[in-house]
């Protein structure tokens, strides 16, 4: 373990990266052991929950249109759940895997088969524990190798490129911040490093020898699989002298541009194009780097990751006897700065379907409903005879509508199937509940307790519906990643201040908008997404940012079952756990 680039070289190189089209489907089987290891980082050696063994988790890699079934065995005393992130889960709700919303979670020493097909989807996903904050560092790429060839394949030599996942080291027990957040009522303690493949790189205390490296062959063109597992930060990411062609993000192609750097939210993937175009000097190493892209008036960690690209046939640097670098790492002059709103801003303006005669866009053109949820924090009376960390005394929460989200004691979708109603409730509100300035320099404050509950809606099977998230400036504005479970959707339209219902929409991009399964809501702005609702079950809706979500900024959307068989939930599987 002195060594752990050279052992992520190895796994690269062992990972078949080809995209290998397939004509039938098969069943993939695959064997996840949730257990301790011990992993040392910064200096600090500490348990970590992981999968099998490996920080970051193995590479999940399957055809489209594979059954998979992941037998998860949970070896430790704690509940635990897996979530495949961006994959639909067409009427297999059972399998989607968070906690309390679509499953009871996996208790210690018990076994559940996660089992799916992978259907018209293609491209860079990933899975994680949706359970507390486990997936610091329980999660992994998932890639799904397309039936027809790749759009872009005429460009590409080399898809030997190891993904890359960012994520953030604590040297403390993940779950037991969340909890402490939530006793005290404050901000998170935050990460004590970001990492790319669970390695912080030379500029954090102990790090030089946990270092990402990745050799390339000059004048070849790579298949970049990049993944935000970050628990709280969205990031900026750059190389040094290089330029990134994005081509796909969350499993959709996209119409290819080229940029100097790229803006990740949590939950998100981006697959870029990198020509090892550059003439290294005969030592040169070009530095990849990933920081936050800061919205929040929190306090965040501010560090950077770094690791190397490294020309093949250049003489190796001193790295090996973990000797200092020299000259000194400069980052990236391309590399955004914390606060670049602007960037993040035309970065994602660029972003649209491929929308080509093989993947047309399929963007509902009209729509039946529309659900209006603003998105922010809130603030709580401190409970009688308890000291509170939030604002003026309080304690923090987050809500969508004024309403946290409450997980239930049975989870959502076995409530649902067997008709229950008492453990949720389906009358989320889908206007505001108090209509203000929500981006206006100082909010009304008066009204803005939530209310805590499980509250969904419910639309019928084959809805067009469109979802408008205003962010609010509550407490603090802030680009907030929100996911949606069971669908892809289309990013519409979006813009800064308040979304206006009578003029925003003849704006709306009804033609090539991106497709995909996060969107960062603009800071202090509105984002409005539609999505045809063909998947019944129960999908949960939430922000990406974990500790939102844990103050419960969240809801969850019930798609009824279609008229035909097809079109029906499927019943579950025997092994689902209980509760
Ligand atoms: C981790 O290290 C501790 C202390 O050395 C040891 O007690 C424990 O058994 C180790 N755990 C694992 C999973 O190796
Ligand atoms: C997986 O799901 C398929 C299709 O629903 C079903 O036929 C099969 O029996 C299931 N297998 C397991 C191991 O649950
Ligand atoms: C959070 O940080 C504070 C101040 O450094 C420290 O006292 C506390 O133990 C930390 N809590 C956790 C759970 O890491
Ligand atoms: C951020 O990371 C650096 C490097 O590990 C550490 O020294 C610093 O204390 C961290 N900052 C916070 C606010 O935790
Ligand atoms: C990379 O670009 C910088 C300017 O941004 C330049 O100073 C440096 O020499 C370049 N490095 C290489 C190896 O070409
Ligand atoms: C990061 O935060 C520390 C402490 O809050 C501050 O001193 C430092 O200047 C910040 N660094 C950058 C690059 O913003
Ligand atoms: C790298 O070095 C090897 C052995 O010296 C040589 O065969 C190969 O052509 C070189 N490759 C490049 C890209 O220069
Ligand atoms: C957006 O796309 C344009 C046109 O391809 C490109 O010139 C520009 O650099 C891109 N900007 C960002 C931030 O990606
Ligand atoms: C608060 O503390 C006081 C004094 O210890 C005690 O009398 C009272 O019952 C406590 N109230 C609650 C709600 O716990
Ligand atoms: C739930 O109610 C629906 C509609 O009334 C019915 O068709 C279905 O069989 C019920 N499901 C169960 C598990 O009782
Ligand atoms: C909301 O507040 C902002 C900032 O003060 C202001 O520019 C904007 O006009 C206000 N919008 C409305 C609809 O009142
Ligand atoms: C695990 O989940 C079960 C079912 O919800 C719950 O009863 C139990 O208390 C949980 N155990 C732990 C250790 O959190
Ligand atoms: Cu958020």
């Amino acid at each position: 373990m002195e060594c752990s680039y050279c052992q992520l070289l190895l796994i690269a190189a062992l990972i078949l990266a080809f995209p290998v089209p397939s004509s039938s489907s098969t069943t993939k089987r695959f064997h996840f052991s949730v257990e301790w290891k011990n992993v040392t980082r910064l200096c600090q050696t500490r348990r970590v929950l992981t999968v099998n063994g490996k920080y970051p988790g193995p590479t999940i890699a399957v055809n489209e249109g594979d059954n998979v079934q992941i037998t998860v065995t949970n070896n430790v005393p704690r509940n635990t759940t897996i979530h495949w992130h961006g994959v639909r889960q067409l009427r297999t709700g059972w399998a989607d895997g968070p906690a309390y919303v679509t499953q009871c979670p996996i208790g210690g020493g018990k076994t559940y088969t996660y089992n799916f097909t992978v259907l018209d989807q293609r491209g860079t996903l990933w899975w994680h524990a949706h359970f507390s904050w486990q997936r610091a560092s329980i999660h992994g790429a998932f890639i799904i190798y397309p039936r027809k060839p790749f759009p872009f394949s005429n460009s590409v030599q080399s898809y030997n490129f190891p993904p890359i996942i960012f994520g953030e080291w604590w040297n403390r027990d993940v779950e037991r911040v969340e909890n402490e957040m939530m006793l005290y009522g404050g901000g998170p303690n935050s990460s004590d490093a970001y990492t790319i493949n669970g390695l912080p790189g030379p500029l954090y205390p102990c790090s030089t020898k946990d270092t990402f490296i990745q050799t390339i062959e000059s004048g070849k063109t790579y298949l970049l699989r990049i993944i935000n597992a970050a628990l709280n930060e969205e990031l900026f990411f750059a190389i040094a002298n290089h330029t990134l062609t994005v081509v796909e993000i969350d499993a959709v192609y996209t119409k290819p541009f080229t940029t100097s750097a790229i803006m990740i939210a949590p939950g998100q993937t981006t697959n870029v194009l990198l020509t090892a175009d550059q003439v290294p000097d005969s030592t040169a190493m070009f530095v990849m780097a990933a920081r936050p892209y800061l919205t929040s008036v929190f306090p965040f960690n501010n560090s950077t990751t770094i690791g190397f690209l490294k020309y093949k046939n250049t003489t190796t640097t001193n790295f090996e006897t973990n000797k200092p670098l020299l000259p000194s790492y400069t980052l990236p002059s391309n590399l955004p700065a914390m606060k670049d709103t602007r960037f993040a801003t035309q970065f994602s303006d660029n972003l649209t379907s491929l929308g080509s005669k093989d993947y047309p866009c399929r963007v509902p053109k009209t729509i039946d409903k529309r659900v209006i949820t603003t998105i922010g924090l809130s603030l709580q009376d401190c409970p009688v005879n308890q000291t509170c960390q939030g604002y003026q005394g309080k304690r923090f929460y987050a809500s969508m509508n004024n309403r946290s989200f409450i997980r239930p004691s049975i989870s959502i979708l076995q409530s649902h199937y067997h008709n229950l109603t008492t453990t949720f409730s389906s009358n989320f509100p889908e206007n505001p509940p108090h209509v203000f300035n929500y981006t206006g320099v100082d909010p009304v404050t008066e009204n803005m307790n939530t209310e805590f509950g499980t509250k969904v809606f419910e639309v019928p099977f084959g809805t067009k519906l469109e979802i408008v998230l205003q962010d609010t400036n509550f407490l603090n504005p802030e680009n907030h990643p929100i996911h949606v479970h069971g669908h892809n959707f289309f990013i519409v339209g979006k813009g800064l201040g308040n979304f206006n219902a009578s003029k925003d929409p003849q704006k709306y991009n009804l033609v090539d908008p991106p497709e995909r399964n996060t969107v960062a809501v603009p800071m202090g702005g509105w984002a409005a997404i539609r999505i045809y609702t063909d998947n019944p079950g129960v999908w949960f809706i939430h922000c990406h940012l974990e500790e939102h979500t844990s103050w419960g900024l969240a809801t969850g959307f019930i798609v009824k079952n279609g008229k035909e068989p097809f079109q029906c939930l499927l019943p579950p599987p025997s092994d689902l756990p209980h509760c």
